[in-house]
């Protein structure tokens, strides 16, 4: 696709810095070169060289700023048309003084996204690479990062191409039995078809269900800190943190308000909060507070049921747990330096099956919060902590796609098994190659397109 018009943006955060960098991209980017860039090479410039001097302002020749200047050539640049990049001294007022210089002279203000959608329409990228390019700019964590990496290298288009060349090859099967349809075509694709169309249903729902993990890699998660006063639930934040964060003292009700931090826990961003102890408010500030514990716990994504190993289990403790009692929580024995009370037994019978071992940690000391986080990322993970070496689904509407995919497949085996017409298999599948080709923006709607480069920030 060939745009007529150029665009430009700074492609440097705000604010002030080494360099700053001005990104032109369209058919005008190299007149604009010639019009502000001085001395202008001998000839024309070279593709993919980076050049020494000054722009000029195109109304008064005045000099605005010592620069390097690169073109690249298309199809050679990220959005696969002609690119000039402009490295200015990184100043707002400087950046924004060239940027009018090059808008002057034949360029537009670029919309959000709009290099990566140029990058996607010219098929530089697939639509999964774009989004990836999103995902490494924003990543929060190490194992984020590292799956948005792999999804810009094709590690998931990839994947969704052999998924998809395997159903072209079955749709190519079934529409040779619709020409064949008067003698025994239809059974021996139907024998032939059964088998693969079910390892491919089983496949696309492996790939879906890594969406679970990928949204917590990129999202992160929200855990809270709940338990009765004096547990040691403040301790335990300012422990994770590695900072006094929380004021603890040994009266209980210290922590009044939530006091919620982000942080890294085994890779995953959480936001872990602090809340106030749970028991039988003594006033009304207190109750307000407390009712809106119960709040928060109800849209946390897991929860740290904190107990007081020292202690013998305390009717506040009961209620947590069994009101816990359909959330992912994990159970805390604190205080392991002191002599323990609170053996594991005691808790038999309070939580659901499932719920992961109570670990004993000591808040004040530190000691088992490396098991605490190992654990924690356990249960929000749903699975042991090791890496996968298949291709992570970051966003919603890819898991939503592979969904109707399998949906697709599903069908066009149960028109085989009840024997109805090819053709009717046929659209099936269409409709599941349709479906697939919604990851890669194949067949994704203009209106998906627009909200997903939306989210990216103008200059990329
Ligand atoms: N020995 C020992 N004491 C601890 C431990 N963790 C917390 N404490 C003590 O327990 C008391 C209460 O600690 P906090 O962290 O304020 O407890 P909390 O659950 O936040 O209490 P509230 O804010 O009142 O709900 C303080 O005196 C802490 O020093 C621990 O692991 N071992
Ligand atoms: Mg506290």
């Amino acid at each position: 696709m060939t745009f007529r018009d150029t665009i430009a943006a700074i492609a440097t955060p705000p604010g002030i810095g080494g360099v700053g960098l001005i990104r032109v991209s369209g058919p005008a980017a190299e007149g604009i070169a010639q019009r502000l860039f001085r001395p202008l090479p001998p000839g024309n410039f070279l593709s993919h060289h980076l050049y020494h001097g000054r722009i000029i302002s195109p109304t008064t020749g005045a000099i605005l700023d010592e620069v390097l200047v690169a073109l690249l050539q298309g199809p050679h640049s990220y959005t696969g048309e002609d690119t000039l990049e402009i490295s200015c001294h990184g100043g707002p007022l400087i950046l924004r003084t060239v940027l009018e210089a090059v808008f002057l002279s034949g360029a537009r203000p670029a919309e959000r996204g709009e290099f990566t959608q140029r990058a996607f329409l010219n098929n530089r990228l697939d639509l999964a690479q774009a989004e990836a390019v999103l995902d490494i700019i924003t990543a929060k964590t190490r194992p984020g990062l590292a799956a948005a990496i792999d999804c810009l290298s094709g590690k998931l288009s990839g994947q969704v191409e052999s998924i998809r060349s395997e159903m072209i090859d079955l749709l190519a099967g079934v529409e040779a039995a619709i020409d064949f349809s008067e003698d025994d075509g239809v059974e021996e694709t139907t024998d032939e078809a059964l088998p693969r169309i079910r390892k491919l249903i089983d496949r696309i729902t492996a790939l879906a269900a890594t969406h679970r993990q990928g949204r917590i890699y990129r999202e992160g998660i929200g855990v809270v800190i709940a338990g009765r006063p004096n547990v040691g639930k403040s301790s335990l934040l300012n422990r994770i943190l590695g900072e006094k964060r929380a004021i603890v003292t040994p009266i209980p009700g210290t922590t009044r308000d939530f006091i919620e931090e982000s942080v890294d826990i085994g890779g995953i961003p959480v936001r872990l909060t602090d809340t106030a102890g749970l028991r039988l408010p003594e006033n009304t500030i207190e109750k307000e507070g407390i009712d809106l514990v119960w709040e928060r716990l109800k849209g946390a994504d897991a929860v740290l049921v904190l107990l007081d190993g020292s202690a013998d289990l305390t009717a506040d403790d009961r209620e947590l747990l069994v009101k816990m009692i359909s959330k992912p929580m994990l159970p805390v024995l604190n205080k392991s330096d002191l002599p323990q009370r609170l053996d594991e037994k005691s808790l038999i019978g309070l939580l659901p099956e499932g719920t992961p071992p109570a670990i004993r940690i000591s808040a004040k000391y530190g000691d088992g919060l490396d098991r605490l986080t190992k654990a924690l990322r356990d249960l929000v993970l749903a699975t042991p902590a090791v890496e996968s070496p298949e291709a992570m689904i970051m966003h919603l509407h890819q898991k939503t796609a592979l969904e109707n995919t399998a949906a697709g497949l599903a069908r066009a085996c149960e028109a085989l098994l009840v024997t109805r017409p090819p053709e009717l298999v046929a659209l099936e599948l269409r409709d599941a190659l349709d479906a697939l080709g919604e990851i890669t923006g194949k067949t994704t709607s203009e209106e998906l397109l627009d909200r997903i480069f939306a989210n990216f920030c103008i200059g990329k």
